[in-house]
């Protein structure tokens, strides 16, 4: 038995025909788990929709499914993305499966290495800038507007009707929209396909009301928080270093709408979120994830949130994409030489 491709699943919500030849890796219907000792910790019931479960590790692949079925169907040869890293990725895998061309371009130096690995093991051109996130969005916007390349960035539609499944994925699990949805904020994106998907579900009679949409940048990263473009974005959440977010408008709009807000979160707050996932329930998330689950325990502890409510944190990709991070954060590993005794001594004392 396989995996039924997630444009199959969500078919009449989504801008395909008979006509557009699916390109799947098997995306989509990934884990909602609970969060039991951050349940306590924070006096909500919290949920993580475990993204890093799809096929490249990160919620990408939602949007990636649809962006490169669109592009083969509109008879493209080649894809191009400017990207932190996740986006990369899973233009990479999805190209090489469509057989497609693929390049993507990059910050030199601040993508994590899992992400890297993925880009250059799937075959594609690897430019990297030395520059920022933003500046790579603006030379590789210039370059799809002279060249017959697609561009499967956020900035394209498709990839913001994929990611929309998530939120649809969420409502049929736990029977309708949760009270809140707490998501990082990079382009701004995902968190306006949120919006759409849960509007559009409500509207479609298949749930009966939508979220509070709380979203989180890293503060060294936080345009949409402070009104102002960032200059030099910085933050160990590589993933979401990003000064002008694409979407970052529409996006606020919805977050405000919804009776939410976005928020800033320190780096210290979102790693000792990204620890606190990993060591008291087993969930490893990127930083980037993180800032989801350290924006409600601060937002729960202000009383921004009713006690008893229920939050999904969406845990948007897989901390084995960033392995430096994980060893750099975590007690030293012990040498030993290979002799019970020594074994013992570190066991037991
Ligand atoms: C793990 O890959 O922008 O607000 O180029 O990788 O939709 O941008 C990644 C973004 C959150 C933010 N969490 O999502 C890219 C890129 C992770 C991410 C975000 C990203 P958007």
């Amino acid at each position: 038995m396989s995996t039924t491709p997630l444009i199959e699943r969500y078919r009449e919500f989504l801008p395909v025909s008979d006509s557009t030849p699916i390109v799947s890796l098997g995306e989509g219907g990934t884990p909602l788990v609970e969060l039991p000792r951050l349940s306590d910790r924070a006096g909500v019931r919290m949920l993580a929709k475990v993204e890093g479960a799809n096929p490249t590790g990160s919620f990408k692949d939602r949007g990636m499914t649809m962006a490169v079925s669109k592009a083969v169907e509109e008879g493209a040869e080649a894809v191009i993305c400017a990207s932190t890293g996740n986006t990369s990725a899973s233009a990479a895998a999805y190209a090489a499966r469509a057989g497609l061309k693929v390049a993507v371009v990059i910050p030199e130096g601040r993508i994590a290495a899992g992400k890297l690995a993925q880009a250059m093991v799937h075959g594609a051109k690897v430019l990297a800038l030395d520059g920022g996130f933003d500046a790579a969005l603006d030379i590789v916007r210039e370059v799809v507007e002279s060249h017959n390349v697609a561009l499967v960035n956020s900035l394209n539609e498709y990839r913001i009707d994929g990611q929309r499944t998530g939120a649809y994925e969420i409502c049929d699990v736990l029977g309708d929209a949760p009270d809140v949805l707490a998501i990082p904020v990079g382009n701004a994106g995902n968190v306006s396909s949120y919006s759409l998907g849960f509007a559009g579900y409500r509207d479609a009679g298949r749930s009966t009301r939508v979220p509070v949409l709380f979203g989180f940048q890293a503060e060294g990263a936080a345009p949409l928080v402070l009104g102002r473009p960032v200059n030099d974005p910085e933050t160990v959440a590589t993933a979401i270093r990003i000064g002008r977010p694409a979407r970052g408008e529409q996006a606020l709009g919805a977050m405000v709408d919804s009776g939410g807000a976005v928020a800033a979160i320190s780096d210290r707050d979102i790693l000792e979120a990204y620890r606190l996932l990993a060591t008291q329930e087993g969930v490893f998330c990127e930083p980037a994830s993180a800032a989801s689950v350290a924006g409600v325990l601060r937002r729960a502890a202000d009383g921004d949130i009713a006690p008893g409510s229920t939050v999904v944190c969406v845990l948007t990709g897989h901390g084995l994409k960033d392995p430096d991070m994980a060893i750099n954060r975590s007690p030293a590993v012990q040498q030993l030489p290979a002799e019970l005794r020594a074994v013992e001594e570190a066991l037991f004392g």
